[in-house]
């Protein structure tokens, strides 16, 4: 199949306009519960992670928001810390509160069923929301790891209840032009019981709460089989999809490079955002990677993971819709199935790199950021790297 050019010029208007957010967590060393691998260079502070992440967007021109995880990114002055990220061409984007490395929070943070614990954990979101407006954040971005590890520990619903009412009280702390999004995972740290294990649950709570409130969906967060484009597909139809958390896994929530595991699933997941015309930043679903690197360089995996991105998108851009709705409207099973393939089996790698070069950048933003000596120059000048925090 040769796409024509018409819809090669489409593609590449799309993906000028695509935005890739990156987790500050990905920059710092991490590692499974076994052992954290410490790397070279790696960040010492809120202020390194982002200039990392800076390096990300020079060499793929489509990653201008940093993500950041309160307090594991805490700083003194947070609008120094935006002004930073600005001078270097990039913004913070959403706010990931942390309500699971306290020993308040054993059992509980949002849902526990002491209401002192409950306080300290929306006030922490609360302090979130001050950080949002310091940065000039619109999102705030909730996973819990509250949930039961035994039978009979607490009760279900009274966990949804104090859930929904703690919820409603950090939703309420807002501002008229700042959101929530509400992550689900239906396993680890909790293992009998998540609170918020799936999309129906994180839906319902959002519902409840009100227009501003939508769904954040990490693609390693399901069990093993699930159809997670039909996930997509119908929180699409509900208008509450409101962020990815992008990653690969093989087993668990393996949190390796997306794309690396089932580039096919990425495809497939890119094929019902592009129908649903939900690729423009202006629909409101925020694309982010939630990843670490343990065993490859950080910087290099990153670029790696937003490059994956763009090649599902390319291709789901690429899809002939007219012979597809045709082809499904004739009942033609194998022509609409051999639709979708000829656009995946399309080498998007060409268009890509001629949409790069139009766009100012190398061609091979992998090749580019190698040769540009960053990673000996930050291997220099930083002695004892953080650690991401997370993994450990
Ligand atoms: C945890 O499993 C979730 O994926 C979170 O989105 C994220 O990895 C963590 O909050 C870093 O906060
Ligand atoms: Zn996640
Ligand atoms: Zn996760």
């Amino acid at each position: 199949m040769t796409a024509s050019t018409k819809t090669v010029e489409a593609a590449k208007a799309a993906l000028r306009r695509q935005t890739i957010e990156l987790p500050s967590w990905a920059f710092g060393n991490s590692g499974t519960r076994f052992k954290v691998f410490a790397q070279q260079g790696v960040p010492r502070d809120p202020y390194e992670k982002i200039a990392d992440a800076a390096q990300v967007n020079l060499y793929t021109g489509v990653a201008p928001r940093v993500s950041l995880h309160i307090p594991w990114d805490l700083v003194d002055d947070f609008s120094d810390l935006a002004r930073h990220a600005a001078g270097l061409g990039v913004s913070i984007g959403m706010i990931n509160s942390n309500v699971f490395q306290d020993d308040d929070f054993m059992l509980g943070s949002l849902t526990h069923p002491d209401k002192r614990v409950r306080r300290k954990a929306i006030d922490h979101h609360k302090q979130c929301i001050d950080v949002m407006r310091a940065t000039g954040s619109s999102h705030l971005k909730v996973w819990l790891a509250d949930g039961l590890n035994y039978p009979g520990q607490d009760s279900i619903r009274g966990r949804q209840d104090r859930l929904a009412e703690s919820l409603a009280e950090v939703y309420g702390a807002l501002d008229e032009d700042q959101h929530m999004v509400l992550e689900y995972k239906f396993f680890e740290p909790a293992f009998y019981i998540t609170d918020v294990p799936d999309w129906g649950t994180s839906l319902l709570h959002c519902l409840a709460l009100g227009d501003r409130a939508s769904v954040v969906l990490d693609t390693g967060h399901h069990a093993p089989g699930t159809n997670i484009e039909f996930i997509v597909a119908q929180l699409l139809r509900q208008g509450r999809l409101g962020a990815f958390d992008f990653n690969s896994r093989f087993y668990a929530d393996d949190d390796l490079m997306v794309g690396a595991a089932d580039p096919f699933q990425l495809f497939r997941i890119m094929h019902e955002i592009v129908q649903a015309g939900a690729l423009d930043p202006a629909s409101g679903v925020s694309f982010m990677l939630d990843q670490c690197h343990n065993i490859e360089p950080k910087i290099p995996g990153q670029i790696r993971s937003v490059m994956n991105v763009q090649e599902a998108t390319t291709k789901a851009l690429l899809v002939d819709a007219d012979a597809l709705l045709a082809a499904q409207q004739a009942g033609d099973v194998l022509g609409a199935h051999g639709v979708l393939m000829d656009a995946y089996d399309t080498d998007v790698r060409p268009l890509l790199a001629t949409l790069r070069e139009e766009m100012g950048l190398a061609a091979d933003p992998m090749a580019a950021y190698a040769a540009s000596g960053y990673a000996d120059k930050i291997a220099a000048e930083r002695v004892g790297g953080a650690q991401a925090g997370w993994g450990a």
